[in-house]
């Protein structure tokens, strides 16, 4: 074996230190698996592992070891910027570093310019690789992903100790990650696994991970990490119904409506699913992921009696609309939204803005092509706190008042009180109530409003807004200053920036995924 590394592995669930209500109860529950599995993989390979997941609170430099040989972070695109500043630093202090997850994914371009490697899918032979030549390149690091995403992942038992860290820090509900399947057999072109084969993990396994699972925690809560959830869906209730007995634990899942029938969630509410994520997308478009070629008024009925059967079987259901997609214009898609609101009172709807993540999708491909993308800075994609897209059927003013009214809507104490009555299990009742009053509900009606009234007034975000500026109005680079606190010293020179348009430019340079056997360096 090569020499014992000093291993740091940072999974960026919050993307600045701090945080409201709602993230100091819910942070902790959204932690990634890989940086988990990273854990177990370089410590089979015999080296020496320091795995934080970073939740907001936490003194990160005092956590981890100063002398590190090697940082592994993980990050979804809003905490790029603090991965970066995170990598400068660690490099100063004589570490190699490595990007992963889905900013990697989506911007590898940008990111290797601050990580000695950026890793797209990850395998034990792409970590492995990492590991064995462990240097620094720079100034652009070495991309390397597996060709396909991994056959296999830890057992359940062997990422343990990664798993109780995290929730040891979770205060009061506590969702354990498991994961049975990658990618999708659907092709939805906005969605980062439309291109991504469907592949199911070992059934054997998942069963004796529950079983496992049962011995650590009494009534554990598991979240599903699966993109869809449940598409072998015998085998899955097969493997649960194998290996827990029923009443004894508890799951959340992100399934497509599609796979909600009846007889599905008959069974699914037998087997213990307490909370599923359906997303309904858009009333004019997106039919085919809630199986329906209806539009309009006729698909918001449509959809209201299916949710409304779905939270007849599972207490928590939150239904996911994107805002300012192509399809959408007028007033109409916020209207019935509203409408849909009012027959389904029970289900917490969560609104995200059209947002393009690098080479996440193929859509986006069109979006760059057509010039649509504007260059907001990372930290503000996270699909709320800017949308890069600019909306082709709306004016920006327009947008954010429909935005606004809407959010309004279905956060004002009206609803509150009307989701509350209408949910009849404790732990939902509660987090409905929590999303609501904290930055997800209220927080964004003030941050949203914000916006309207910088549009009005501020010539700089009037021009960037209209792409006739790529100058980043002072509102958002006092936002990431205040928010990354001291880390903002850190960011390494020009990384406020990137290039919006670097997968368009890709594509014609070919870089794209192709080359060795397990992995290819690109550039
Ligand atoms: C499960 C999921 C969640 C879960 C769990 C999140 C988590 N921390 O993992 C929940 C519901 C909590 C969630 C929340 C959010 N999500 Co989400 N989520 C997903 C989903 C459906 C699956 C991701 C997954 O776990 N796949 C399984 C893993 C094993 O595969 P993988 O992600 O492809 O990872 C491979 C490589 O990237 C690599 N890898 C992954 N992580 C790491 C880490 C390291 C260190 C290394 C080296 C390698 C590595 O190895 C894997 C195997 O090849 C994807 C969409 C999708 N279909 O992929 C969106 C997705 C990742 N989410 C997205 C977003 C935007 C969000 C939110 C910001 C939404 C919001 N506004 O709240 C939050 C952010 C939460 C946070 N900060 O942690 C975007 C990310 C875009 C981006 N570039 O940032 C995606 C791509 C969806 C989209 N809009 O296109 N999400
Ligand atoms: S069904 Fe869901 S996971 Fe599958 S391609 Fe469509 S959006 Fe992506």
């Amino acid at each position: 074996m090569t020499r014992r590394l000093k291993i740091g592995i940072l999974d960026l669930v919050a993307k600045e230190p701090g945080g409201g209500l709602y993230s100091r109860v819910m942070n902790a529950n959204l932690a990634s698996i890989m940086p988990q599995v990273l854990g177990v993989w370089c410590e089979e390979a015999g080296h020496e592992v320091y795995y934080i997941c970073y939740t907001g609170p936490e003194d990160l430099l005092a956590e981890l070891p100063a002398d590190l040989d090697l940082l592994f972070i993980g990050a979804f695109t809003e905490a790029a910027l603090l991965a970066y500043s995170l990598s400068n630093l660690f490099r100063r202090r004589g570490a190699i570093t490595v990007l992963g997850g889905p900013h990697a994914r989506c911007y590898p371009e940008d990111a290797r310019k601050y990580f000695d490697y950026v890793l797209g899918f990850t395998d034990r032979d792409t970590v492995a690789e990492v590991l064995n030549e462990c240097a620094p390149n720079r100034p652009y690091g070495r991309h390397l992903f597996a060709l396909q995403q991994p056959r296999e992942l830890p057992t359940l038992e062997a990422r343990w100790r990664f798993v109780a860290a995290t929730l040891a820090k979770a205060p009061t509900v506590k969702f354990v990650p498991m994961i049975g399947s990658l990618g999708c057999p659907y092709t939805c072109s906005f969605c980062i696994d439309s291109t991504v084969d469907y592949q199911p993990l070992s059934f054997q396994q998942l069963g004796d991970d529950l079983a496992f699972l049962l011995t650590k925690i009494k009534n554990p809560i598991v979240g599903w990490h699966d993109p869809n959830f449940g598409v072998r869906f015998d085998d899955y209730m097969e493997a649960v119904e194998r290996s827990v007995p029923q009443g004894r634990m508890r799951h959340i899942a992100e399934s497509s409506l599609s796979l909600l029938s009846e007889p599905h969630l008959k069974r699914l509410q037998k087997n213990g699913f307490q909370a599923a994520l359906p997303g309904i997308e858009s009333w004019f478009g997106m039919g085919n992921k809630s199986k329906t070629r209806r539009t309009g008024m006729e698909k918001v009925q449509q959809i209201a009696e299916h949710v409304n059967l779905v939270l007849k079987y599972i207490p928590y259901v939150q239904t996911n609309f994107v805002l300012g997609l192509d399809s959408d214009e007028g007033p109409d898609p916020f209207e019935l939204t509203k409408t849909f609101l009012d027959l389904v009172p029970g289900a917490f709807p969560a609104y995200s803005l059209l947002s393009a993540f690098g080479r996440a999708a193929p859509s986006n491909l069109d979006y760059q092509r057509d010039g649509r993308i504007l260059p907001f800075p990372f930290h503000f994609l996270n699909n709320n706190h800017a949308m890069n897209v600019r909306p082709k059927n709306y004016q920006w003013t327009d947008f954010y008042d429909h935005l606004i009214d809407l959010s309004r809507y279905s956060f004002s104490w009206k609803a509150i009180g009307r989701r509350f009555a209408a949910t009849p299990a404790a732990i939902p009742r509660y987090m409905n109530v929590v999303r609501a009053i904290s930055s997800e509900g209220f927080g964004r009606i003030k941050y949203h409003t914000k916006i309207r009234q910088l549009l009005e007034t501020d010539r700089s975000v009037q021009a960037y807004f209209a792409q006739e500026s790529d100058k980043l109005p002072d509102f958002y680079q006092a936002r990431i200053k205040r928010e990354l606190g001291p880390m903002y010293e850190m960011l390494p020179p020009g990384s406020l920036e990137h290039d919006p348009y670097a997968y368009m430019a890709s594509e014609g340079q070919a870089l794209t995924q192709m080359g060795g056997p397990a992995q290819a360096a690109v550039m």
